[in-house]
C-alpha cells in the first residue's frame, strides 16, 4: 500500500479536532494501521474559493510549496477536506505547463526549493516524472482499504441509525476531471455509511451546495444559511438522525447555519468520526462537545436507550 501525508488544511486542526483525532484513529494502529506521516511544514491548501478565484500567481505558489514537502517525502497526499483536494489537485494540473512550472519554481528557489514531481521510472538516461498524488480520504477508503475491510472493523454496527450524507461542490465539480465517484450520482460516502451498518436515506436536492463555499460564508452569510436552511428541510424530512460528509467546510456551514433557524437541529459529523464510531470508539474522543449542534440525541440512539 501507498504512503502518505496528512493534510489536516485549517478547519479540522483549529475549529474540529475531533475530525483529526478521528482520522488519525482511524488510519492508525487502532483502524487500519496505514503509512501516514505528518509533515509539520504544511500551510492552507491555500483555499480554492479565496485564493483561485481572485489571484492566481499566489494560489498557485502556495499550493506549490505544500507539494513540494509531500514531494521530497515521496509521499502521496491524504487531503481530509473537499476544498484542500481540489486546490492542490488543480495546482498538480497547472504545473505540468513548463510556463507555470518555470515561474513557480523561480519563487520557489528563494526558499531553497523545487517542484519537479516524483519520479516513476528511468528510460535510458531520463528519469520520467509523475505529479504528486493529492487523494481525499473518501478515496483512500474506498480504493486502498476497501470496503470488506471497513466491514471487518466495523465492530459496533450503526444498526438503527438513518445518515443523510452530503458530499459537497468540490468533491463532485467541475464535473468533466472528476475521477473519485460518479458526480452525478456518487455513492461512495453512502457506501462507507452502509458498510458501517447505519442506512443512508435518500432526500432531495442532496448534490446541492452547502451554501458555505466560494466564499460565499464570508461574504453574504445569510444568503448561505438560507441554502443551508433548505438543504436541512430536506433532511429533516427525509427523517435522518444526522448528517454525514466528507468536508469539514460543508460541516462547519451545517453546524453553524443551523443555529440561524432553529433551536435543535441535526447534528452533523465528518465521514472519519461516523466511521470510527463503528469501529467502537469512545465517542467522547471525537469531539461532539466543540460542535454548534448537540449531537445527543444522536448518542442517545446509538446506545438504544
Ligand atoms: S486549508 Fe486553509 S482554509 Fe482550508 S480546510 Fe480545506 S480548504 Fe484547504
Ligand atoms: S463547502 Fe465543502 S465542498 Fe463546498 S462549495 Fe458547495 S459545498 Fe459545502
Ligand atoms: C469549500 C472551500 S470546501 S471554498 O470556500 O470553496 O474555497
Amino acid at each position: 500500500m501507498s504512503q502518505y501525508a496528512y493534510f489536516f488544511g485549517c478547519i479540522i486542526p483549529n475549529r474540529y479536532p475531533g475530525i483529526e483525532y478521528a482520522v488519525r484513529w482511524v488510519c492508525g494502529s487502532d483502524g487500519f494501521n496505514l503509512d501516514v506521516e505528518d509533515i509539520k511544514e504544511f500551510s492552507c491548501c491555500p483555499v480554492p474559493g479565496i485564493f483561485y478565484s481572485s489571484d492566481k500567481n499566489t494560489w498557485l505558489l502556495l499550493a506549490a510549496r505544500n507539494l513540494t514537502l509531500a514531494q521530497n517525502e515521496r509521499r502521496e497526499i491524504l487531503t481530509v477536506c473537499n476544498g484542500c483536494l481540489t486546490s492542490l489537485l488543480k495546482a498538480t494540473e497547472y504545473l505540468t505547463d513548463p510556463k507555470n512550472l518555470g515561474k513557480v519554481n523561480r519563487v520557489l528557489s528563494q526558499i531553497g526549493r523545487k517542484y519537479t514531481g516524483i519520479p516513476r521510472k528511468t528510460e535510458g538516461r531520463r528519469r520520467i516524472m509523475e505529479p504528486v498524488k493529492v487523494r481525499h480520504y473518501v478515496d483512500l477508503m474506498i480504493n486502498d482499504v476497501g470496503l470488506e475491510s471497513i466491514a471487518e472493523h466495523a465492530k459496533r454496527p450503526l444498526k438503527n441509525i438513518r445518515a443523510a450524507v452530503h458530499y459537497g461542490c468540490h468533491y463532485l465539480r467541475p464535473t468533466e476531471n472528476q475521477t473519485i465517484d460518479d458526480p452525478n450520482d456518487p455513492v461512495n460516502i453512502d457506501k462507507i455509511v452502509e458498510t458501517c451498518g447505519a442506512t443512508s436515506v435518500e432526500y432531495e436536492d442532496r448534490l446541492d451546495c452547502c451554501g458555505a463555499g466560494g466564499g460565499v460564508r464570508s461574504h453574504v452569510v445569510d444568503l448561505a444559511n438560507s441554502l443551508t436552511e433548505d438543504k436541512c428541510r430536506n433532511i429533516a424530512d427525509a427523517g435522518a438522525d444526522c448528517i454525514v460528509t466528507g468536508c469539514p467546510f460543508c460541516l462547519l456551514q451545517f453546524d453553524n447555519a443551523q443555529k440561524s433557524f432553529t433551536k435543535e437541529g441535526i447534528p452533523v459529523m465528518h465521514v472519519s468520526q461516523f466511521q470510527a464510531l463503528a469501529m467502537g470508539i469512545d465517542p467522547i474522543s471525537l469531539g461532539f462537545d466543540t460542535h454548534h449542534v448537540s449531537a445527543h440525541s444522536f448518542l442517545r440512539k446509538l446506545r438504544g436507550t
